[in-house]
C-alpha cells in the first residue's frame, strides 16, 4: 500500500506570503529588512529556527526572554493575517490529488513544520482528507530532519520507502530524501533539484502521473 504525505505551507495553501509579512515586521524591530530571497530560506523551517536565522543574518543577538516575545508577536500577527483564510485559498490541483487518494484508498498524512497546521486545515475544510496530521507540535527536529515524515509513515502503517512526499521547500525535499521517500518538489527546479519529480504546481500532475506515483 502506497501513502501520500503533504507539506502544508506552499503545497496546499500559499501561507508563505503571510509568514513573510509577519517576519518582515518582526525584523524591523531589530533594524533588519528581510528580503524575498532570504524569505525563501525560511520556507519549511520551524518558527524558532526561522527567528534564529534572521538574527544571524542581522548580525544581532537578543535574550531568551526577548526571543520568546518576538516569537509570540510573530505568531499573533500571522494569525491575524490568516484569520479570513477560506477554501478559496486552496492551491490549484490540491483537491484533484486529495480526491484521487480518497477514491483509490491511498492513506494520506500531513507533514508540516507549522504549529498552526490543524487550524489552517480546519479553515480550508480539508481535515476529513487526512488520516494522520503530523505538525510542529509533534516533532522535536525541524526539516531537513526526516522526523516529521517518518512519524507520518508510522501513523499510516506504511514503510517509508512506500511514501510519496509533496514539498515546496528545499529543507522539506531533503527531509523526504533522508527518510528514503519519493520526493515530489512543487516550485523552482533549481531550488528543489534534489527531488525525484519537480512541478510548477500540483495542477501540473496529470492522472497518468498520479497513477505512476501511486504504483511506485
Ligand atoms: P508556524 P510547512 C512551515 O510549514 C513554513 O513553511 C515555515 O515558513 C514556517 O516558519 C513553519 O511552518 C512554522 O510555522 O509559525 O505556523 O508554526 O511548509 O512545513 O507546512
Ligand atoms: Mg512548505
Amino acid at each position: 500500500m502506497k501513502a501520500f504525505i503533504f507539506d502544508l505551507d506552499g503545497v496546499l495553501v500559499d501561507t508563505a506570503k503571510y509568514h513573510y509579512i509577519a517576519w518582515k515586521t518582526i525584523g524591523t524591530s531589530f533594524n533588519f529588512n528581510l528580503t524575498e530571497t532570504q524569505n525563501e530560506g525560511l520556507k519549511g523551517i520551524s518558527r524558532t529556527d526561522s527567528l534564529d536565522l534572521m538574527l544571524e543574518w542581522a548580525g544581532t543577538k537578543v535574550s531568551l526572554e526577548q526571543k520568546e516575545i518576538l516569537l509570540r508577536q510573530k505568531n499573533e500577527h500571522y494569525l491575524e493575517l490568516i484569520q479570513e483564510m477560506d477554501r478559496t485559498e486552496i492551491l490549484p490541483g490540491v483537491l484533484t490529488i486529495l480526491n484521487f487518494a480518497k477514491e483509490n484508498s491511498i492513506p494520506v498524512a500531513l507533514g508540516s513544520a507549522s504549529k498552526n497546521a490543524q487550524l489552517i486545515l480546519k479553515k480550508l475544510d480539508l481535515l476529513p482528507y487526512f488520516h494522520s496530521i503530523v505538525d510542529g507540535t509533534h516533532v522535536t527536529h525541524s526539516k531537513p530532519n526526516p522526523e516529521v515524515f517518518l512519524l507520518g509513515a508510522k501513523n499510516l502503517n506504511t514503510p517509508a520507502n512506500q511514501c510519496v512526499v509533496f514539498e515546496d521547500a528545499a529543507a522539506g525535499v531533503a527531509a523526504a530524501k533522508a527518510a528514503q521517500m519519493v520526493a515530489v518538489g512543487i516550485g523552482d527546479p533549481i531550488e528543489l533539484a534534489a527531488a525525484d519529480y519537480i512541478f510548477n504546481s500540483l495542477e501540473s500532475i496529470d492522472s497518468n502521473l498520479l497513477q505512476t506515483l501511486a504504483a511506485i
